[in-house]
């Protein structure tokens, strides 16, 4: 006959030492299964003297029961560290920035800067709209108030598709829809591509974009005109940046100025050191933008929807992207924004 009582104190010394379920297993077998002393030792029973049954079976059973419960504890006590373990070498902090595989690129220079333009007339109480590339010679030019003889209409500066239908020479025709569409007042600034039959050089492409933009209320001057700039450069240049009216003339303004800021290399100052500042050519100004007050007969023509040019006034504006970019990024050279070349871009990568 076995001695249950070492059996007992070497099953439960493995027992308490198996560090998997597999082990586990295999124990139980040893100490429990078909085959195993305890097993065996149950089994011959009836072959003791009847006085020694009682005793040996009871023991047997107590150490049954012993090994049993200890193999379910065991069991649950691995379950629980493995799933710790598993919780804390598995956990994911899914407020970390992600780590691509790959290098990640990044918007284009005009995109950049017209975004950034969108984003500080966006704070200055202005919406983004866009409209059609393709439009009607009416829009474009007849509404804008240009006269029919306006240089600007011929072939040689307007690529047509269709009779009275060309590609937008600037984004303006998207403003008098604006009007026609709304009542005042109105806030818009139109971001987008605009065409015109240019031959390339440093400074001309036949594609490029613009952002322009609109305000029609009630008593809106050209001071407000001035403020809505001068807000606008000192978040695009620089806190320090002025802005400078000269007159100008466009066909849809009356007034119309031409607006500069102060160099936001030089400071306005012109010089760097003893030399001429290269960015304004030494002047401290650079001009970055045309605009003026909507001249009543572009009302006029939207008239139609209500506006009382007594008391409706409006000013607009419209600047080339690129031209932005150029300054911003010392670009020396417009071309350079069309060629995607990755010397250039990758010099550039803020933002996505
Ligand atoms: C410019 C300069 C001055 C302009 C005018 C209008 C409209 F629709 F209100 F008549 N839109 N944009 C405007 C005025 C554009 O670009 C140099």
């Amino acid at each position: 006959m076995a001695d249950l009582a070492q059996l007992r104190t070497e099953a439960e010394a493995a027992v308490g030492a198996a560090g998997s379920a597999a082990e586990l297993e295999e124990l139980r077998v040893r100490y429990l299964g078909r085959k195993s002393e305890l097993t065996q030792a149950l089994r011959s029973i009836g072959e003791l003297r009847p006085d020694e049954r009682g005793p040996v079976g009871k023991q047997a059973n107590e150490v049954r029961r012993a090994l049993e419960g200890l193999l379910e504890r065991r069991t649950a006590e691995l379950d629980a560290s493995e799933l710790d373990q598993r919780l804390t070498e598995d956990h994911v902090d899914v407020t970390l920035p992600g780590d691509p595989p790959v290098p990640v690129g990044h918007l284009h220079l005009v995109s950049q800067i017209r975004r950034r333009m969108e984003d500080i007339f966006v704070g200055l109480g202005f919406s983004v709209v866009e409209g059609p590339e393709i439009e009607y010679e009416y829009y474009n030019f007849t509404a804008l108030n240009h006269p029919p003889e306006h240089p600007a209409r011929l072939p040689q500066d307007t690529f047509y598709l269709a009779e009275q239908v060309l590609l937008r020479t600037h984004t303006s025709p998207m403003q008098v829809r604006a009007m026609e569409l709304k009542e005042p007042p109105i806030y818009i600034v139109v971001p987008g591509r605009v065409y015109r039959p240019d031959t390339p050089d440093a400074t001309h492409v036949p594609m490029f974009h613009q952002l322009e933009g609109l305000a029609i209320d009630e008593d809106l001057t050209l001071a407000d005109l001035q403020g809505t700039l001068l807000a606008f450069a000192r978040q695009m240049f620089g806190e320090h940046t002025d802005v400078r009216l000269r007159p100008g003339y466009f066909p849809f303004t009356e007034p119309s100025v031409e607006v500069d800021v102060s160099c936001f290399r030089c400071g306005g100052t012109g010089y760097e050191g003893s030399e001429r500042c290269p960015t304004c050519k030494g002047e401290g100004w650079i001009e970055i933008l045309g605009s003026g007050m909507v001249d009543p007969n572009v009302l006029d023509y939207v008239v139609g929807s209500g506006y009382d040019k007594e008391r409706v006034q409006g000013f607009a504006w419209g600047m080339g992207i690129e031209r932005i970019a150029m300054l911003v990024y010392q670009v020396p050279d417009l071309r350079m924004l069309f060629d995607n070349d990755l010397r250039l871009l990758e010099q550039f990568g803020a933002g996505p």
